[in-house]
Order: C-alpha cells, then sequence, then structure tokens
C-alpha cells in the first residue's frame, strides 16, 4: 500500500488551478472540495463522488498519526494519471490554509463536514468547539465568498448541520421546527447553520444546510454509542472484553446508515435553488433498544453485560429525536434504504469479524 501521508499536497499553493493537477481527467469533470474527509462521512462522501466521475479534494489535518484509515482505499499515487483524490494540509482553525486551498482548487462544491463532532467532548471542550464548528465554518465561507467575488466562478457549498440542533425541542422535528441546542456542540452547529443562511442571502451564495440525524456505519467512531456496542458485542463474543460501560440507555435516535446520507448531501447541491433539508428515517430507537438488537445479534443478553457508568452521562441530555424528512422525499427524491435492523446487523457482523482478527492475533502471540 503506498504510504499515503507522504503525499498530501504541501505545494499547492503554486498550482493556478485543477486543470494544473496531474489527475488526466477530463477537464469537463466537476471538482469537489471536502473537509472532513477523514471522518465517516468524508470518506462515504469521497467514494459517492469519484464514482461520479468528480475530482475530489480533501483537507487534512496534520496529527503524528496516520488519520487517513477510512480513505486509504480509495487513493493512489499522486503519479497515477487516473488518480482522482487529492489532499491538503489545512485547519479550519486556519483560515490562511482555506483561502490557499481554495484559491488552487476552485472547486464546483464545497461539503464542509470538518467538525469536533462529539456532543460529550463538546462540554469539555466548549471553546475549541465553537471554533472549529462555528468560527471554522465562517471562516470558510468568508474564503469561499472573496474567490467568487475574485473569479466569478459560482461555488455550490453543503453545511453538515445536525438534529443535535433541535435539542430539547419535542419530536418529530422537521425544517421548521425552532431551535433549542442542549451542548456547546448543538449551539455552535446552530451558529454554523444561521452563517450559511445569510452568506445565501446576503451573497447570493449557493449554500444548503443539511439537517442530519444520527448515521452510523462500520465506519463510525468508536467513542460514539452504537459502534462502541458493536465493538463491544464482537469483543465479548471472542471473550476480549467482559463488561460495557455506558451512560444514559434512555435517550432516542432516529439512527440511518452513513452512506444513504451523503447521497442526500450531493443531491442537495444539484438543485436549481439553494435551500436546507432534514434527513431522517422517520423512526426512533432507544439505546437500550439498540443494546437489545446488538447483542441478540450473537444470541447474548446485554443485561449480562452493561453497567452504567454516571462519567458518560451529560450536563444537558438530548432526550428524543425523530426527524420529519418529507421535504427531502419530495424535492430531492431522497429516502434511507437501510433499515435499523440491517444497520445493526451489517456493523455487528463487521465488528465480529473485527474480533474474531484480534482474538486470533493474541492466541498467535
Ligand atoms: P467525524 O467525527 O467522523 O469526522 C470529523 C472530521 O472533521 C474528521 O475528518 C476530522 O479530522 C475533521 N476535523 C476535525 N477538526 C478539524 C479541524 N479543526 N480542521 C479540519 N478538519 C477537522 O464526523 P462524521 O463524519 O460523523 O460527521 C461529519 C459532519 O457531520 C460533522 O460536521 C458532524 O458534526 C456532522 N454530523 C454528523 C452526524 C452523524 O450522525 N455522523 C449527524 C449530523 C451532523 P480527523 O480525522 O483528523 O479527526
Ligand atoms: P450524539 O451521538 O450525541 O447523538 O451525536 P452519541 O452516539 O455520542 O450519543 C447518542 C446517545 O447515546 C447516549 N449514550 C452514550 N453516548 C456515548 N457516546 N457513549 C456512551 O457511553 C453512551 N451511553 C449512552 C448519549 O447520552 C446520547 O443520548 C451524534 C454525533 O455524530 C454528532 O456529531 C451529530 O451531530 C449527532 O449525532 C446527530
Amino acid at each position: 500500500k503506498t504510504p499515503l501521508r507522504s503525499h498530501i499536497r504541501s505545494d499547492v499553493v503554486r498550482m493556478k488551478g485543477p486543470h494544473k493537477f496531474p489527475t488526466g481527467i477530463s477537464l469537463m469533470n466537476k471538482v469537489a472540495l471536502i473537509t472532513g474527509i477523514t471522518g465517516q462521512d468524508g470518506s462515504y462522501l469521497t467514494e459517492l463522488l469519484i464514482a461520479k466521475g468528480y475530482n475530489v479534494h480533501g483537507i487534512v489535518r496534520r496529527s503524528s498519526s496516520f488519520s487517513t484509515g477510512r480513505i486509504d482505499h480509495l487513493y493512489r499515487d499522486p503519479h497515477d494519471p487516473l488518480r482522482q483524490l487529492t489532499l491538503h494540509y489545512g485547519d479550519l482553525a486556519d483560515s490562511t490554509s482555506l483561502r490557499r486551498i481554495l484559491e488552487a482548487v476552485q472547486p464546483d462544491e464545497i461539503y464542509n463536514l470538518a467538525a469536533q463532532s462529539h456532543v460529550k467532548v463538546s462540554f469539555e471542550q466548549a471553546e475549541y468547539t465553537g471554533d472549529v464548528v462555528a468560527t471554522g465554518t465562517l471562516r470558510l465561507l468568508e474564503s469561499v465568498r472573496d474567490v467568487v467575488a475574485r473569479t466569478g466562478k459560482p461555488i455550490r457549498y453543503y453545511q453538515a448541520g445536525s438534529s443535535e440542533m433541535f435539542g430539547a425541542a419535542p419530536p418529530p422535528q422537521s425544517e421548521t421546527t425552532p431551535f433549542y441546542p442542549r451542548s456547546p456542540y448543538a449551539v455552535a452547529k446552530v451558529a454554523a447553520y444561521w452563517y450559511t443562511v445569510n452568506y445565501r442571502e446576503a451573497y447570493g451564495l449557493f449554500a444548503c444546510n443539511g439537517i442530519l440525524f444520527n448515521h452510523e456505519s462500520e465506519r463510525r467512531g468508536e467513542t460514539f454509542v452504537t459502534r462502541k456496542i458493536t465493538r463491544a458485542v464482537g469483543r465479548i463474543k471472542y471473550g476480549l472484553q467482559k463488561k460495557l460501560y455506558l451512560g444514559n440507555l434512555d435517550a432516542k435516535r432516529d439512527w440511518g446508515f452513513a452512506g444513504d446520507y451523503v447521497e442526500a448531501m450531493w443531491r442537495m447541491l444539484q438543485q436549481a435553488t439553494p435551500d436546507d433539508y432534514v434527513i431522517a428515517t422517520g423512526e426512533a430507537h432507544s439505546v437500550r433498544e439498540f443494546l437489545e438488537a446488538a447483542f441478540a445479534r450473537v444470541e447474548l443478553d446485554w443485561r449480562d453485560y452493561v453497567e452504567i457508568d454516571p462519567r458518560y452521562f451529560r450536563p444537558t441530555e438530548v432526550d428524543h429525536l425523530l426527524g420529519d424528512a418529507s421535504k427531502a422525499r419530495q424535492h430531492l427524491g431522497w429516502q434511507p434504504q437501510v433499515s435499523f435492523p440491517a444497520l445493526v446487523a451489517r456493523m455487528v457482523d463487521h465488528d465480529l469479524e473485527l474480533a474474531r482478527r484480534e482474538a486470533l492475533v493474541r492466541a498467535s502471540t
């Protein structure tokens, strides 16, 4: 495998536009720029856009260990004339890097997925979360505004909004439900939402907010509750772990499959006019129900393994999220393909296989 990180472009500033990149792809191909490309959604969106023939550019932040595991399978050597993926170092906390990358890439579409996306962590790192999620969005929008004004080239912008913005608002929640955020993360997402609306109205930017309810997959970060549960199910089944410590089991979420949700992001940017859309399954389940389904998949009873640890409680909780995605169904023709039982099954099956391999490695050392 090519060590991906060594090929991240730091010399992009010397390039004049996307046509200068040695991709070999037709000049007619659309160019997309994705922030948060190394995250769960970034990886699915990159797959989708590459399949559609886009040249995809992604912003990654520097870290001391590799963060590109979710997109390594999409990467090709920079000298490969057919490659469609280029990575750039940048950070939502660093407006200079954003501006430089935008100038060089001059994308047709931008998907702003980057965030400190963990709700509980946002209570511990509130200021940082606000800086990246809210002010980071503002930095990016300001760069887009300037590049569009200077070049005259239209850029379509997608903002990763969240059902967390509804917070304490009673279900079901739709585009007309007033926001009532319950965490620093959610407050920052509300600010980002309104920045996006304001740039659309003030500067005529083609900017959309996707208000996405929880979406999961086998690529979900392991500290989010669904993946934490399915990882534990696999490891418990193979004798690698004895207990699973969780917080509030009563919270209800509208859980869909991430692969379905990135399709909705793309569809929003293909419309004649920009707008905001709720994306959800219309079905809510409690954390307890997720536990039941995940452990039942391997014929275990979750009650034998789960213990409550108050450290996972949040200062303010979001009790019940249930989305009404009628507008997306009507305008985008979007609807989810993966049901709740199918989602749980694919995550558990994936993590069983991970645990099986882990057990083999342990046994052989
Ligand atoms: P992840 O946490 O998996 O990915 C977040 C991405 O943002 C990672 O690529 C991360 O990089 C990057 N990132 C974090 N901080 C910065 C920064 N300062 N500058 C540049 N990049 C940064 O999130 P998801 O893929 O699950 O979610 C994508 C977006 O959608 C997020 O904005 C999230 O808040 C939002 N969202 C997610 C939902 C869900 O259920 N998944 C629902 C609704 C909204 P690194 O890999 O280096 O950490
Ligand atoms: P959420 O997802 O906060 O909805 O944000 P998370 O999986 O973290 O929590 C869901 C619910 O489960 C409860 N819970 C636990 N959560 C975690 N992480 N760990 C535990 O041990 C645990 N025990 C119980 C939580 O209290 C909560 O009620 C996700 C993120 O992807 C956001 O970025 C995104 O905006 C929203 O979904 C929509």
